[in-house]
């Protein structure tokens, strides 16, 4: 069984800056950490105007920093071969590429927001799994910026929270060329602990939800099929839900009646478009369901929105399918897949006493099927971006 650790954040933050030192040759003078994330439904709904319920995982990413007088951008990672050099003058669009686009996309981002970034070494480090479709690229983004505002001594409070998601969705969308949706940047930036974060994106509005998970257990599993939001699959996705928008005149799908979206001729637009409205629908009773502890619902929900993306969206995998499936017949109240598709995650709420039995038969049946071995984690609903250490 491979279950990943989320580490502790002392000796994560210890670790960035120890890394800032050796590769870099500078002392860390601030350490920003951002979580990944699970989303428990409400799956390509963000950039749809619909409604997303992410929460942050105790998984992290952080970003060692030091700033330097000369404008120069060093950027380094644990986890990513290519360091990257630059000016902080010269980091928009096409200037970087790979994991350096996101991270100096960000410095781009926040001086066009009007911050006064300057050159500085910087080095990333942390646990959230890589091509998991666990928002790996948002965790670095937000915790750059976290790093970069802790260098300018800015006063973090909401205001400026909502900035920095703006700044780091720019970063993804402009400079990594990532068509998505905002989901992941915004539950970085503002989970709290505990809880979930109800974002509906029509409204532009955010709510933590209570998460009294009891004897419930959030469990994780990246099949290690790996998916990235900049291959294509992704963004023919949201082109085909924005065709399927402009034939029935509204704005967003979130404006779109499930009677509207069956009269549309073309199948796979439609059945595009029944995902994102049927799934957006999904959403309230999930919260409903997990505030009444009503494990019976939620799984219920769970299927429908896995059938949903297997079918309509067509986003799922073999193995995305079979861990789903085996969960649930291993014990789990509910799994679906979970993230942007083509590859990555599950999530599954499993009564605690189950989670090994879970976990073991996930791992027999890949086993069985020939599929490498899964990773797993448990998603402790944990808090957003910070300055640490
Ligand atoms: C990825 C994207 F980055 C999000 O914006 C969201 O669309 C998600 O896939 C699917 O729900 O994580």
């Amino acid at each position: 069984m491979v279950l990943l650790d989320a580490g502790s954040t002392a000796e994560l933050a210890a670790r960035a800056r120890a890394g800032l030192g050796d590769v870099l040759g500078s002392d860390a003078a601030v350490v920003g950490r951002a979580p990944g994330r699970v989303n428990l439904i409400g799956e390509h709904t963000d950039y749809n105007g619909g409604l997303v319920l992410p929460v942050a995982l105790p998984h992290a990413t952080y970003a060692a920093a030091a700033a330097r007088s000369d404008g120069t951008v060093r950027l380094a990672s644990a986890q990513e071969p290519d360091p990257f050099t630059g000016h902080v003058d010269r980091l928009g669009p096409g200037r970087a590429t790979g994991w350096a686009a996101y991270a100096g996309g960000v410095l781009w981002a926040l001086r066009e927001a009007g911050l006064d970034v300057p050159g500085l070494d910087l080095y990333v480090d942390g646990t959230v799994p890589l091509g998991a479709g666990l928002s790996s690229s948002a965790a670095i983004e937000c915790a750059v910026a976290m790093a970069v505002v802790g260098l300018l001594g800015l006063d973090v409070d909401d205001a400026l929270r909502a900035r920095l998601v703006d700044a780091c969705i720019r970063a993804e969308t402009e400079v990594a060329q990532a068509p998505t949706g905002g989901m992941d940047q915004s539950i970085a930036l503002h989970a709290r602990a505990g809880t979930a974060l109800l974002i509906d994106f029509t409204a532009g509005t955010h709510e933590t939800v209570d998460l009294a998970l009891d004897d419930r257990t959030i469990l994780v599993t990246d099949t290690r099929v790996s998916h990235r939001l900049t291959d294509g699959g992704y963004g023919s996705r949201r082109a085909e839900c924005e065709r399927a928008a402009a034939e029935l005149g509204v704005t967003t799908l979130r404006e779109a009646t499930l009677e509207a979206v069956e009269a549309l001729t073309d199948d796979v637009v439609r059945r595009r478009a029944r995902h994102i409205v049927t799934e957006i629908a999904r959403v309230r009773p999930t919260v409903a369901a997990l505030g009444a502890a009503d494990w019976s619902a939620l799984g219920d929900l769970f299927a429908a929105s896995h059938a949903s993306m297997r079918d309509d969206f067509e986003i799922s995998t073999p193995e995305l399918d079979l861990a789903v499936a085996t969960a649930v017949e291993a014990g789990a109240d509910g799994a679906r897949m979970t993230g942007g598709g083509f590859g990555g995650s599950i999530v599954a709420v499993v009564p605690t006493a189950a989670v090994r039995t879970v976990v073991g038969a996930i791992d027999a049946a890949f086993a069985r099927a020939g599929h490498a071995a899964p990773a797993h984690l448990l998603a402790e609903p944990s808090a957003g971006a910070a300055l640490v250490g």
